[in-house]
């Protein structure tokens, strides 16, 4: 039964207040006291970055009641909440967004003018927040916008790394990795919550007791344990009251007084072991799709599980005391398999903590968590050497063990006796290293699977998983993903922004489908004109800023042909090179050659240990190198590798796209949101049929994306009957060219051989089936070239992306999660008369 809720807020003494805020709390009143009173400056001593600080202190103060008052309401009327747990958030930069999800930003911009600021020069100086390695982080970050808005009772749940992100540095083509210390300058926007905190067990062992009446449960004693302490981190809806919360853990030493060499007088090595327990937060690790296996990693999996845990059921505890509503109240989304052990903790807690039985326990798991696979790379299907497993979590392994032993009884029971279903199916892998398998775990313990788009699902239902399927025929599902608009639109392009409002009004920053409406004036040559100018005004920005990170000049009516996204060998950016290349040689062979000029751009940071993709950054600044000296190219040509991409560089590379490069080899791009970011800009696609590119070639219509290469079943085909690519290679006399000038070091005359391994690679196996698909790839890119000359239709075809993108949005994506997976409904602050409460 529910423990009666009374409703009433704790405390009422002068301290707290409901009330609106007075007049008088306005931007530069607060802005002008946290530079004084926080940060102790004058006008002489004031820098920009104080100016930063003391601006979001200020901004985040004004977010302080409202989020106040939606923890509470969440609290008061205690709806089933969802908790999202990842071990990433690339956030980005906050400031921007938050003035433009509280409604604020133009009047803060000429508060702030008239105090002599500049708003978006001030905004320069915000380091990202990037603790995460690319879309499956981003995404996370996107969707907790978007629970905002859509003012859903949701909790973000992570990990406050010290180190994000690396930086990366590109020193004579290569990529080289920097710490990215992102807290150098303090963080404005977390709060350390000091009673906050959790004690995270690791290690011991599992003693069994017995009570007087024969029955027993398990111990887990003798355990090295480390504190959690939270960090929240405000998270705003666009033009809503709710402002919800993600909370961060960070590791610190349980006490320090607790270390017995502490105690002997060994001060160093005291201090040492601290430092050893608060290494567990310390660094995001820098891989998205590959797994390391490492254990530092396990841990950080586990201790930000276990602290989650413990505070999911703490708030819990408050309003009920009956177990059976758990999953009434509570429903946890398991961001891919890295938060997965939460499934064996919770089973521990409910039967080794409450004692509940096993079938309790069970029937409450499999109702709470909600599993979602981003990624059918086998590399990066995580699994974990069953030794360290056990090491590090004793009593886990043994609850996974018997998970797995009733499920397969069940299986034999029900559905297939044969040994080599069996271990398909098992989470546990036979063979001479036994390894806990997540994604097999995550499915047995969940309610619901799902990928993240339409493709994707398909092949998990039919490739990867299809017993499971079979077995839990209900239980997968697919909800594509989706972006932000209020970031990914209208803060990242306010001059589109400015141009759509002006003719459909400003409600499609909350209902992206809106923009439909923007169809109907495609064939209004002003409106189109007005459309190219904003293209332009974007381009130069980028232009400028190319200028002034890598000193090319640009031209600024070539096509901007932008592939930025992490480096992988199956998202072939050097598919892209060869392209690339190809280009170059058509000049080389006729310098006075009439050809629309391209500006080719790539972004994207290579995981530190992925060599192969390290050394296709390398490719591209060689060829850049080469490309834009050489004088017969001159501006039909520049290829352009920046450095250090994140979200604040997408924001300005994004809106001066012309041409998106979503070009991975059919079948194992499980959505993207790239592609969607940049057609919500007025970039055309250029694309094989993966990924969400098949559901965004439905939306925009096939006449306006640009889709090449083999289908994902031609895919599979083609490696069954025995893919040779040295076939394409000696029958295709333009790929040979390209080739042979990479195997010859033309390109490198001073690193002789670099490039033999991937030259290797591609003429012997070509996993990811590049000169199966270059010819089709030119073929497109000449129709692209052809069809950006005649600049009218291509605005056209601009507009149709942009009008036919709302179903990308992520407030769609984030209802069908409420809706039909968490069954979490809005919880709806009334609105007050101002919006400085
Ligand atoms: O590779 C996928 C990408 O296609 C997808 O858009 C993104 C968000 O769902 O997740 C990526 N996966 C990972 O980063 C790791 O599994």
């Amino acid at each position: 039964m529910a423990k009666k809720n009374n409703g009433k807020v704790v405390n009422g003494s002068i301290f707290f207040t409901d009330k609106e805020e007075p007049e008088s709390f306005s931007i530069s009143n607060q802005f002008a006291e946290h530079l004084e009173f926080t940060l102790v400056k004058d006008r002489i001593t004031v820098t920009k970055d104080d100016a930063y600080y003391a601006l979001s202190l200020a901004v985040r103060d004004r977010m302080v009641r409202r989020w106040l008052r939606t923890q509470r309401e969440y609290h008061i009327k205690d709806p089933k909440r969802v908790y999202y747990l990842s071990l990433e958030y690339l956030m980005g930069r906050l400031l921007g967004n938050a003035l433009i999800n509280l409604d604020y930003y133009e009047e803060c911009r000429e508060l702030l003018k008239k105090d002599g600021y500049n708003l978006e020069e001030i905004k320069e100086y915000e380091h990202d927040m990037g603790l995460g390695n690319g879309g499956l982080g981003r995404l996370a970050a996107c969707y907790l916008d978007s629970m905002a808005t859509l003012q859903l009772p949701a909790f973000g749940y992570g990990i406050r790394y010290e180190y994000g992100i690396f930086a990366q540095e590109i020193e004579n083509g290569y990529q080289v990795e920097y710490a990215d210390y992102w807290l150098k300058n303090g963080n404005p926007w977390d709060i350390l919550r000091r009673s906050l905190q959790y004690r995270v067990k690791f290690y011991g062992r599992v003693e069994k007791k017995v009570y007087p009446d024969g029955t027993y449960y398990f111990d887990w004693v003798d355990t090295d344990d480390v504190l959690a302490v939270a960090y929240d981190v405000p998270v705003p809806g666009y033009k809503v009251k709710n402002v919800n919360n993600l909370r961060l853990w960070q590791a610190k030493a349980v006490s320090d007084f607790e270390f017995s060499e502490f105690n002997r007088g060994d001060y160093v090595e005291a201090v040492a072991k601290k430092n050893d327990s608060e290494t567990i937060s310390k660094v995001l690790y820098p891989n998205d799709t590959y797994v390391e296996g490492k254990f530092l990693r396990l841990k950080q999996q586990y201790f930000f599980v276990s602290a989650t845990l413990q505070d999911i059921i703490r708030k819990f505890k408050i309003n009920h005391d009956n177990w059976e509503d758990f999953p009434e109240k509570v429903c946890i989304q398991l961001n891919d398999t890295h938060p997965v052990v939460a499934i064996p903790e919770l089973m521990r807690i409910l039967i080794d903590q409450e004692r509940l039985g096993w079938e309790k326990a069970w029937y409450i798991t499999t109702r709470t968590f909600a599993y979602t696979n981003h990624t059918v790379v086998p590399e990066a299907l995580e699994e974990w050497n069953e030794k360290i497993f056990g090491e590090l979590l004793p009593r886990h392994l043994q609850i996974v063990y018997e998970i797995n032993r009733r499920f397969l009884e069940d299986v034999k029971k029900n559905y297939s006796a044969d040994e080599a279903v069996l271990e398909k199916l098992s989470i546990i892998s036979s063979g001479p290293e036994k390894r806990v398998r997540m994604a097999n775990l995550a499915i047995v313990g969940t309610f619901a699977v799902n990928g993240v788009a339409e493709l994707h699902t398909h092949i998990l239902k039919t490739r990867i998983f299809p017993d499971f399927n079979k077995i839990y025929p209900k239980k997968f599902l697919c909800v594509t993903n989706g972006i932000t608009p209020r970031r990914w639109i209208r803060a990242a392009n306010p001059e589109l922004s400015k141009l759509i409002t002006s003719k459909i009004g400003e409600e499609w920053v909350r209902d992206l489908s809106q923009l439909k409406q923007i169809e109907n004036f495609v064939d209004d040559a002003a409106f189109r004109k007005k459309w190219r100018e904003v293209k332009m005004h974007n381009r130069r920005l980028l232009i400028d800023y190319i200028k002034n990170e890598n000193n090319i000049d640009v031209n600024p009516d070539s096509i901007f042909d932008v592939q930025v996204k992490r480096f992988h060998e199956y998202k072939r950016q050097l598919l892209n090179v060869l392209h690339v290349i190809t280009l170059y040689n058509r000049i080389k062979d006729n310098p006075k050659i009439k050809m629309v000029p391209r500006t080719v751009i790539f972004g994207g940071k290579a995981a530190p240990a992925y060599y192969a993709a390290k050394m296709v950054i390398k490719l591209i600044n060689s060829v850049a190198d080469v490309v834009n000296n050489d004088p017969d190219v001159g501006d039909k040509l520049k290829v352009v590798f920046l450095k250090n991409y994140s979200v604040t560089l997408a924001e300005k590379i994004i809106p001066a796209s012309d041409l998106s490069e979503q070009i991975s080899v059919a079948g194992l791009e499980a959505s993207g949101t790239g592609n969607m970011k940049f057609a919500a800009n007025g970039a055309l696609t250029i694309g094989t049929m993966d990924g969400a590119n098949i559901e965004i070639r439905e939306e925009v219509g096939e006449e306006n994306i640009f889709i090449f290469g083999l289908l994902a079943e031609e895919v599979v085909e083609l490696k069954a009957k025995g893919y040779n690519p040295r076939k394409y290679y000696e029958s295709n006399p333009s790929l040979k060219r390209v080739i042979d000038m990479i195997a010859s070091n033309y390109f490198n005359p001073k690193e002789p051989g670099i490039f033999n391994d991937m030259i290797n690679g591609l003429m012997n196996v070509d996993y990811y089936c590049v000169f199966a698909d270059y010819q089709s790839y030119i073929d497109t890119q000449d129709k692209v070239a052809q069809e950006f000359l005649n600049q009218e239709e291509w605005t056209k075809k601009s507009i149709y992306n942009v009008a036919r993108i709302g179903k990308f949005s992520s407030d769609r994506a984030v209802s069908e999660y409420a809706k039909k997976i968490w069954n979490v409904k809005p919880v709806k602050l009334n609105n007050g008369n101002s919006n400085h409460d």
